[in-house]
């Protein structure tokens, strides 16, 4: 069955656009709701310990840098189905690819800067939640 829960983060570039507003106002529209929230800057060997699965990648160098760059918006979000629900909010990962109405599309700078984060599957949107959120932190 799947999951209910998602993570996600508005990264720098966004949090820099000052488009937190809207990126949560389509977050809420779309009917999620915000289990956990939190505004805060990665320090760099952070954002390497969360996307430690990308230390191979030729870019983890350059996502590391960017995601400590500037503060972010951290988020647990719940509804049904809320990882496949979520990655059709937010498109594809290359904005000039993603759907017309996603948030990558309407906010994205770049494949790099692409506006949001969010879980690829259930297993990971724990992982990512308890990365950073306790259970006392979740409403
Ligand atoms: P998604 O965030 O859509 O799940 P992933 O998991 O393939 O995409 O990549 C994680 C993050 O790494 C992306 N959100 C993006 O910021 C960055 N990234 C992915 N591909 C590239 C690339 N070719 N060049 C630079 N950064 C990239």
């Amino acid at each position: 069955m799947a999951g209910n829960i998602t993570f996600t983060m508005i990264k720098p570039d966004a949090v820099e656009a000052n488009n937190i507003g809207p990126i949560l106002a389509m977050i809420n529209k779309a009917g999620f709701r915000i289990l956990a929230m939190k505004y805060m800057r990665l320090t760099k060997e952070q954002a390497g310990n969360f996307y430690a699965v990308h230390k191979e990648r030729p870019f983890y160098g350059e996502l590391t840098e960017y995601m400590s760059a500037g503060p972010i918006v951290a988020a647990v979000l719940v509804k049904d189905n809320a990882v496949a629900d979520y990655r059709k909010l937010i498109g594809a990962t290359d904005p000039t690819k993603a759907d017309e109405g996603t948030i990558r599309k309407m906010f994205a700078k770049s494949i790099a800067a692409n506006a949001v984060h969010g879980s690829d599957s259930d297993e990971n949107a724990e992982i990512e939640s308890n990365f950073f959120f306790s259970h006392l932190e979740r409403y």
